[in-house]
């Protein structure tokens, strides 16, 4: 891995570039991956590096939707694997739900090598080899799935999904919770709770919420009910619209200033 020195601005954000890289070449995470991170990194940058606060209101709902499901599964693909073994790991204990290890770009090999990770840092139960079940009018491979996972799950969190299996398990009844930056991707349009935050923020606040909603069930079930999708959507958009017309300001305040305004 390319050694990236601390004191480069940028150093949080090429560490991430590295690990994914690391990644692939340790055959976790493919090719279409980093393409996919480059995607999702760009809509960071716009939404300012933080978690914002409709997002943080997402991520609450995600919490409780997850505390009050029945049989909740978290999916783990390779980008997730490499980028955010631990959280995911924590994040199941903390509800408790399964992890199911499922691939867009699927190898048995790869599920393998991606369990064996999610193992390292502490799941013995991954659910991944050996699928039993098909999810209807899927055609990839994505749609191979575990009847004791995502199969029968009344919510499934899917970070970093592909919009035609969000559409699949919407479809059949089941809770969508997904983790996507891109606030326009046919993911977050079609999932239940769409969090349109960057993915180890997303993991370690939903997780944060668990623990405190875990105390007070009731609490749980009055967010899960009262939890408004299109509104939540409205206000991410209206979030994106207000740090547009900040860059706009900042940038005419740079302009009167011949550019020595400080950042
Ligand atoms: O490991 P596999 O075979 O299952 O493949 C995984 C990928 C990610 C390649 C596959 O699921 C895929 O093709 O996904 P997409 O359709 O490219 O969608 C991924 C979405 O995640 C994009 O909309 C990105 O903007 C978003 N994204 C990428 N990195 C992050 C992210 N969102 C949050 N946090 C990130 N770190």
């Amino acid at each position: 891995m390319t050694r990236v020195p601390k004191s480069h601005p940028r150093h949080k954000s090429l560490v991430t570039r590295e690990t994914l890289v690391a990644a692939h070449r340790r055959g976790i995470a493919v090719l279409e991956g980093l393409i996919a991170h480059g995607r999702g990194e760009a809509w960071d940058y716009l939404l300012g590096e933080e978690t914002s606060a409709p997002a943080l209101v997402a991520e609450r709902a995600a919490a409780a939707f997850l505390l009050t499901a029945n049989r909740p599964v978290i999916s783990v693909n390779g980008n997730v694997a490499a980028l955010a073994a631990r959280p995911v790991v924590r994040l199941a204990k903390a509800v408790p739900a399964r992890i199911e290890v499922n691939l867009f770009h699927r190898t048995e090999a790869r599920v393998g090598r991606i369990v064996s990770v999610l193992k390292e840092v502490g799941e013995a139960d991954i659910l991944g080899p050996r699928p039993d079940a098909r999810i209807p009018g899927l055609e990839s491979r994505r749609a191979r799935c575990h009847r004791e996972g995502i199969y029968r799950a009344d919510v499934v969190l899917v970070p970093l999904e592909d919009g035609d299996r969000a559409e699949a398990l919407t479809r059949m009844g089941k809770t969508v919770i997904s983790v996507d930056l891109n606030p326009l991707s046919r993911t977050t349009l079609t999932a239940t709770v769409p969090v349109i935050d960057e993915l180890t923020r997303a993991l370690s606040s939903i997780e944060r919420f668990v623990r405190t909603l875990k105390a007070s069930p009731s609490e749980a079930v009055r967010i899960s009910r009262g939890y408004d999708r299109a509104g939540n959507l409205a206000a991410n958009y209206a979030f994106i619209r207000w740090r547009l017309a900040e860059l706009v300001r900042a940038a005419r305040a740079d302009g009167r200033t011949g550019g020595r305004r400080k950042r």
